[in-house]
């Protein structure tokens, strides 16, 4: 035991305790996004729209607060309300899925809004997008489908 060293256990330790800081990513186990999809955007359209199931299977709420993407210059939250029977699209700061529930994002309600593309979206293609909540960053991808009839 002569070559033993307290000393390179504990530096050991401390790098798995540093390493563990470093990624915390993983309570998004208890997240999932089911059939997430992007809208083909009408022709000549600098945005679109998408839809997706969020699935909060944590203990505590999950708060959407930003969503990226490499091929948008910018993503907004959207909320679509309807004014006198007139469809209109306000930006919201978050949006919550409560704890154990799931939340549907579709064009008629909260929805995820994807504008200025830096590449053309081809039909078909899986898109990458992540969304920056309170549990941490949640990888989604994304099938870019015809627009749906609503
Ligand atoms: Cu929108």
């Amino acid at each position: 035991m002569a070559n033993f060293s307290w000393r390179r256990v504990v530096g050991f330790l401390s790098f798995m305790v540093v390493t563990s800081v470093t990624f915390p990513a993983t309570s998004a186990e208890k997240i999932e996004v089911g059939k997430a999809q992007i809208f083909m955007p009408q022709r000549n359209a600098s945005s679109t729209g998408s839809k997706m199931t969020i699935y909060n299977r944590s203990e505590q709420p999950l708060i959407i607060r930003e969503v990226t993407g490499e091929r948008f210059k910018q993503v907004m939250l959207h909320i679509t309300t309807y004014q006198s029977g007139k469809r209109e699209m306000h930006p919201v700061d978050q949006i919550t899925i409560a704890a154990h529930q799931r939340l549907a994002l579709t064009p008629n309600t909260s929805h995820i809004m994807l504008m200025g593309f830096t590449q053309p979206l081809q039909m078909g293609e899986l898109v990458s997008l992540t969304l920056h909540t309170n549990q941490g960053l949640v990888p989604v991808i994304a099938r870019v489908v015809p627009m749906s009839i609503r």
